[in-house]
């Protein structure tokens, strides 16, 4: 039998590729010197396509060119870049790679957290520069006597609250539903939430439903003291309001992980000292990428040997059918 044809915008991880291409027709969309002519002679053939946020936004405009598109297998478990509604309209499977990285991420936010708070980076800096042998490295803030508010308790955000209880830091959170099976303080706003708190720790989903959430008057309610850390998607904050906060000392400082230009990250920010700033690693090591690699064929061979999708997202119609 012939195999199905798998296309891919953007080149992926060697062990997403290699096992694709034993699997499937492999179609790399960005090899062609025409994509478009490409895609009108090749669209109707492709059945799969593996998809990373780096590769474009897959929307109605790009599924127009896709007409037997039957599964959308992203990297990542947020799937902003995929119009996934769009998706579910036209019965097409959306796939993303849920829990295998929670832990990793989670342990990056903790270190972000701490790299902000004690100013780990730039006490590295400070000792490099040598001017250790001139006066020790002063004093910081402190993550005892906080309270820290986790904007989204999902998969991600339990893992962090259970790493930052094992600190003896009370946590808080807000999300659009109270989670069943947690003790921990629920707050309806966010506003509410960053009054009740000192640290503010964002990981939700990225995407129109949480753009610039954290505004400008969260982040006064946040306070003089009060500290951002950002590992969900640059979109979630209002980053022109985040410039103006940490200028003017409405908050303290800041961890980012997301940005959102990536990889283009705001001049200001980079020029400010008190601000820790990571280029989107929360998930990166060779262990949770691997995991997360293996989860996009795993759904795509999964879906054309007809055992149905492995991890669809709650848009697809399958997930409802389930
Ligand atoms: P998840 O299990 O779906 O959890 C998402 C949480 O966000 C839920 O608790 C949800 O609760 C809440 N939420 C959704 N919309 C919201 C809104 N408008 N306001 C407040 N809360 C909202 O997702 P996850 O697996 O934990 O992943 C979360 C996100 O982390 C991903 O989508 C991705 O953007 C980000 N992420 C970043 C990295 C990185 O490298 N920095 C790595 C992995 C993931 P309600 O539905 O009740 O609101
Ligand atoms: C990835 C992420 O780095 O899973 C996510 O949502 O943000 C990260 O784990 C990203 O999706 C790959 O570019």
């Amino acid at each position: 039998m012939a195999k199905a044809h798998v296309a891919m915008a953007g080149p992926m991880m060697r062990l997403i590729m290699e096992q694709l291409e034993a699997h499937f027709a492999l179609d790399r969309l960005w090899e062609a010197p025409d994509r478009g002519a490409l895609l009108r002679d090749l669209g109707p053939r492709i059945r799969g396509m593996a998809s990373s946020p780096g590769h474009g936004r897959l929307d109605a405009a790009v599924l127009d060119q896709l007409p037997n598109l039957e599964i959308i297998s992203s990297f990542g478990v947020g799937y902003d870049h995929v119009d996934a509604a769009e998706a579910a309209r036209r019965g097409i499977i959306v796939t993303n790679t849920p829990d295998v990285l929670n832990d990793e991420v989670a342990d990056l936010a903790l270190g972000l957290l701490l790299a902000t708070i004690r100013q780990i980076p730039q006490a590295d800096r400070y000792l490099r520069s040598g001017k250790w042998l001139e006066k020790p490295y002063p004093l910081t803030a402190t993550l005892r006597e906080r309270k820290l508010g986790i904007v989204g308790l999902g998969r991600i955000g339990k893992a962090i609250a259970k790493r930052v209880e094992a600190f003896g830091v009370e946590v808080l959170y807000h999300s659009r539903n109270p989670q069943e099976g947690v003790t921990y303080g629920y707050h309806p706003t966010l506003v509410g939430l960053a009054e009740a708190c000192d640290v503010l720790l964002v990981i939700t989903p990225g995407g129109e439903g949480t753009r610039h959430i954290v505004n400008a008057e969260v982040l006064e309610a946040l306070g003089p003291t009060g500290i951002l850390i950002n590992v969900a998607r640059g979109s979630v904050v209002d980053e022109r309001a985040l410039i103006e906060a940490l200028r003017d000392g409405t908050i303290l400082s800041a961890g980012l992980d997301v940005f959102e230009d990536e990889p283009r990250v705001p001049q200001e920010l980079i020029d400010m000292e008190h601000v820790v700033l990571l280029p989107h690693v929360g998930s990166a090591s060779v262990h949770t990428r691997n995991a997360m690699g293996q989860l996009v064929v795993d759904n795509l061979v999964a879906w054309f040997d007809g055992r149905g999708p492995l991890t669809p997202v709650p848009e697809t119609p399958w997930s409802r059918k389930a």
